[in-house]
């Protein structure tokens, strides 16, 4: 392959300017990046790609061919790609759950004056209620400690199901009830899963996503809304905050630390160790003329949403941002962290530094973290960063010129308060949720879609998030937006209202206009889609409707990881009808598709609709919200 024609097939894959930049500093550099990687996988295994390869024993890999429809012990493709889907459920529940069981540790660790405390008392406060603790009389931390101890029970208690599911309106419960997904523990559901899907062990379609729907449920009314909450209330919760976003945020006079990965337990001391005087007084020490913070991934959306901390960019720019040669440390946790960032550090000065006994990385300096010694173990971590300054070479840096402005930090008490010209209102009844409601009811705002997600290598970076964001947006649907999608928004000037004239339609940019809003709202990380359970839940209850009842929708338009799976299943199981823009490896069952796509409809109230047309995608998920408007408008 000619040498130019390699670098426009890799830029091709990205509609990020920046990051088409670095791959050709990349180039120029002799360093590989995903990529290039990708130009040597032309063709993608054909059975991988259907889900009907199964490696469940060793008598396998089977894989389903018209030669061989079954399997050693007799497995169909419905079985194996059943199996192989309710795997992937368990994979995401168990990801979003075990991040969400630490912040839940952490918790039990609050102390007043510590490194962790309580930053919302009066959260806490309503939320042990809802759990079943009574905050009479209690010493706020007394109280955390009892609430982290009942919210540790939810992982693994042996009797009864999940207490969140009690937020949603009582007609959805009924719903859950009767098709059977109510989660028990989040852990048994996970651990039932792998049971099951064990070679000689269920072996029928509907069980299987039967039990799919079931564990991601546990995911979404349990692990990730524990996640959230307990974040909220141990970091505080977010509130409308200015930051910047791509690649340019990188600052050259300044020691940069790059955060990526998902717990805010790390990189909340690692905001708390940076800010420190003598880490400050290190870094002009050092000669840089101080420290800048920005995250990638998830990591990036809890700290930009608590803080303003910029963000570097999402999870395709992971290898780029070391690329720019301007990165003292990259630190990361867990998920989402490619193992190729050790190969790539290595080019540079960057150090990059694991931190979680999680997600070790072999040629990655691993400094592990602790919540017990956690302000200690940051300000060293930190203080590496720094140090590595000095090592900085000034002819491989080239910070790339693009960033844009962005509004975040809307949680729900945002999102309902700003609509009513209040922040950080009580959410607590009609009169609150009206303004959103009237929007909503009148068709000023014809929807809500949440668009969430990851970046996939099968669809170039970006382009799906913005051609449907934008497209929704112009015709007056208002998007939410979690995890790298939101990136992409930020990157591209969509979360400022400013903006709103220029992309958005007459009604919604009239309505962001007068409450102040951007037409594309930042709602976090993605534990945080946690957060669109609980504002439809809080507009269903108010209007005595089921949150199938909306119109709104949910669509993961580059959608990678397990993690993403679990959230569009329990999204659907929610009730709420879920577009991808990647097709999920379940083709090789015409029985699978037939009931994700479909028939799950009638247990659930909604299911899944795939188109990688990303134009396509855009007017399907219209005509859904247009059809469910009628019927939302008679019952209003
Ligand atoms: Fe990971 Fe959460 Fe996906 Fe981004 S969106 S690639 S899961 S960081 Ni969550
Ligand atoms: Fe093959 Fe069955 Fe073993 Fe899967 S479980 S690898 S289909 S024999």
């Amino acid at each position: 392959m000619e040498k130019n024609n390699i670098l426009e097939q890799m830029q091709n894959m990205t509609i990020d300017l920046n990051s088409k930049a670095l791959i050709e500093k990349a180039e120029k550099d002799g360093v590989e990046t995903m990529y290039k990687r990708k130009l040597g996988y032309k063709v993608q295994c054909g059975f991988g790609l259907q889900g009907v390869c199964c490696r469940n024993c060793g008598m396998g890999p089977c894989r389903i061919s018209a030669k061989t429809p079954r399997g050693l012990c007799g497995a169909d493709e419905h079985t194996i790609v059943g199996r192989n889907y309710a795997r992937m459920c368990a994979g995401g529940a168990a990801a979003h759950s075990d991040h969400a069981r630490d912040i839940t540790h952490t918790l039990g660790l609050t102390t007043p004056g510590g490194a962790y405390q309580v930053a919302e008392p009066e959260k806490l406060k309503e939320f042990a209620q809802f759990m079943g603790v009574d905050p009479e009389g209690k010493d706020i931390y007394e109280l955390a400690h009892e609430v982290s101890e009942v919210c540790l029970m939810e992982f693994g208690k042996p009797h009864g199901v999940s207490k969140l599911l009690a937020r949603a309106p009582k007609v959805r419960q009924d719903i859950w009830k009767e098709y059977g997904i109510e989660p028990r523990a989040i852990d048994r559901e996970i651990a039932t899963v792998m049971h099951s899907t064990h070679i000689g062990c269920c072996a029928d379609i509907d069980a299987l996503v039967h039990m799919a729907f079931r564990c991601s449920m546990a995911d979404g009314w349990a692990g990730s809304m524990i996640g959230t909450m307990l974040s909220d209330i141990l970091f505080g919760t977010p509130k409308p905050v200015h930051t910047e976003a791509n690649l340019n945020v990188l600052d050259g006079n300044n020691v940069n630390i790059i955060l990526h990965g998902h717990e805010p337990t790390l990189s909340e001391m690692i905001v708390l160790a940076s800010e420190l005087p003598e880490m400050q007084d290190l870094a002009k020490e050092v000669g840089a003329d101080g420290i800048t913070l920005s995250g990638i991934c998830c990591t990036g959306n809890e700290l930009t949403m608590r803080h303003g901390i910029k963000i570097a960019g999402d999870f395709h720019q992971q290898e780029l941002a070391i690329i720019t040669g301007a990165v003292e440390a990259m630190i990361v946790d867990v998920q989402c962290i490619f193992p190729a960032l050790a190969e790539v550090a290595t080019h540079y000065h960057t150090k990059f530094i694991t931190t979680s006994p999680k997600a070790q990385i072999t040629g990655s300096t691993y400094m592990e973290f602790h919540e017990e010694t956690a302000l200690e173990d940051a300000k060293t971590i930190v203080r590496e960063a720094i140090l590595n300054f000095k090592n900085r070479d000034a002819s491989k840096v080239m910070v790339p010129e693009l960033k844009s402005e962005a509004m975040v930090g809307y949680a729900e008490e945002a999102i309902v308060g700003q609509l009513n010209n209040v922040v950080n209102t009580q959410i607590d009844d009609m009169n609150t949720l009206k303004p959103l409601i009237d929007v909503l009811a009148s068709g000023v705002i014809r929807g809500v879609v949440g668009v969430v997600g990851c970046n996939n290598a099968r669809t170039p970076s970006n382009y799906n998030h913005l051609t449907i964001m934008k497209e929704l947006i112009k015709n007056d649907y208002l998007v939410v937006t979690t995890g790298c999608g939101a990136s992409a928004a930020a990157k591209n000037g969509l979360m400022l209202k400013e903006n709103a004239a220029k992309y958005a339609g007459k009604g919604l940019a009239t309505v962001c206009q007068l409450v102040d809003i951007p037409p594309v709202i930042h709602l976090g990380s993605c534990v945080d889609n946690s957060r669109i359970l609980n504002i439809c839940s809080l507009v269903a209850n108010a209007l005595d409707m089921d949150i199938a009842d909306l119109p709104v929708a949910g669509c993961a338009p580059e959608w990678m990881s397990e993690k993403a799976i679990a959230i569009g299943t329990y999204v659907v199981g929610s009730g709420i009808e879920t577009f991808l823009g990647v097709m999920p490896p379940v083709t090789g069952s015409s029985r699978a598709v037939e009931i994700l796509c479909g028939s799950i409809k009638d247990k659930v109230g909604a299911c899944f609709h795939v188109n990688e047309d990303a134009e396509a995608l855009a007017q399907d998920i219209m005509a859904c919200i247009e059809a469910k408007r009628p019927h939302f408008e008679e019952l209003y």
